[in-house]
């Protein structure tokens, strides 16, 4: 089989590429190792910022997005019992939108289905080869286990973390940056009102909290805890206790409870980046990259960011507009990355 771009990855970063390399005319096929529903349910970020969500819509899945997301125009920070509105839109002129990763997921996998795009997904023993050479190639076994070889002119590594597009380079080549952090986010994902229209970051002396929402009905909040912590130890009492002890103030919020639609999880928080984020006929994009901590709901809003510089790269190379972008993706993306880590 034979592709302009061989994309491993069927996440955020790898269907968006998809779409935007579509819209420029140029073909290429998605190889994920997960099945759709696997993909479409994998719950994550809940924020995209107004150029994450502007990306979406541009590439012509957002409209889902626009009917369904909720337009947040400020957050809340809490200190010292009480809560200090930041307006976003009138600091700024931008917005955010409270939309679930998977929501967004499920619009760019049925879009780029319906254009006639290829994913292959529950695929196996994916490999890449001459990704420095003159016939970049994706080795895998599809989902029927038929060995499968994909030429490519180029190859986009959308695999995250623990994809194998990273450690398909030299070792010598990769360099790493990493902060570990003494803590973690045990969230809860629940059916109840959100307590506020808007986010609300909380600092207590008992440790952080974030309450953040998937729609008006369902909440999704965080509280820190040590990146040691067993959510088998929490009930869900014992999470809005705590929680309500870290909101007690002048104004008393009292968020609403209700019943889990997911069992308690820790997120472990660290940041962390390789350089360079391509080698030869490579480029990495998203989580395969780089890893902020959902602190800053930057994760997905950095994978976004990364497609779009690689998109124009690559429709200007096919448009015979040189390769200048195509050789300074890496130097490109990485100065907004080091921007969202340090953020
Ligand atoms: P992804 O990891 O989303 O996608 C990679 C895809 O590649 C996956 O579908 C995977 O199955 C596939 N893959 C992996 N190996 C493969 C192989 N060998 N062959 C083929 N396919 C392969 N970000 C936020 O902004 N806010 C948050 O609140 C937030 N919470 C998070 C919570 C958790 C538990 C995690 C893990 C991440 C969270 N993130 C959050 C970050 C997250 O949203 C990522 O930034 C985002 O998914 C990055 O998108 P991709 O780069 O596409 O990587
Ligand atoms: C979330 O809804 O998961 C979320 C929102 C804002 C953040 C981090 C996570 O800063």
């Amino acid at each position: 089989m034979r592709t302009q771009v061989g994309i491993v990855g069927a996440g955020p970063a790898g269907l968006l590429l998809s779409h935007l390399l579509a819209a420029r005319g140029i073909e290429s096929i998605i190889v994920e190792n997960r099945s759709r529903a696997y993909c479409e349910q994998r719950l994550r970020a809940g924020v995209l910022e107004h150029d994450a969500a502007r990306s979406l819509v541009e590439a012509g899945v957002g409209d889902r997005m626009l009917r369904e997301g909720l337009i947040d125009r400020g957050v809340a920070l809490r200190f010292g019992g009480r809560s200090r509105r930041i307006d976003f839109a009138e600091l700024t002129g931008k917005t955010i939108t409270v939309y679930g990763q998977q929501e967004a997921v499920k619009d760019m996998i049925e879009a780029r289905l319906a254009s006639g795009g290829r994913i292959d997904f529950e695929v196996d023993e994916v490999s890449l080869h001459d990704i420095a050479g003159t016939h970049p190639t994706i080795h895998y076994r599809d989902r029927n286990g038929d060995a499968q070889e994909l030429s490519c002119d180029y190859i986009a590594g959308c695999d995250g973390y623990h994809g194998i597009s990273r450690p398909s380079i030299p070792a010598g080549i990769i360099k790493n940056y990493e902060r570990v952090y003494p803590f973690g986010w045990l969230g809860i994902l629940a059916q109840a009102r959100p307590v506020s229209d808007e986010l609300i970051y909380c600092l207590h002396e008992r440790g952080f909290a974030l309450l953040s929402k998937r729609s008006d009905e369902v909440v999704r909040i965080y509280l820190q805890v040590p990146s040691d912590e067993d959510p088998a130890r929490w009930s869900a009492d014992d999470f809005w206790n705590e929680l309500d002890a870290r909101l007690a103030g002048e104004d008393s919020l009292k968020p609403e409870r209700g019943p889990m639609l997911a069992p308690l999880n820790i997120a472990q928080l660290r940041s962390w980046v390789c350089e360079p984020m391509q080698f030869g006929n490579l480029f990495l994009t998203g989580d395969a990259a780089h890893i902020v901590p959902p602190t800053g709901a930057k994760g997905m809003n950095a994978a976004i960011a990364d497609v779009n510089i690689l998109a124009r790269a690559l429709g200007a190379h096919y448009a015979g507009d040189g390769d200048e972008l195509l050789a300074t993706y890496s130097q490109t993306a990485l100065r907004r990355v080091w921007k969202v880590e340090k953020f």
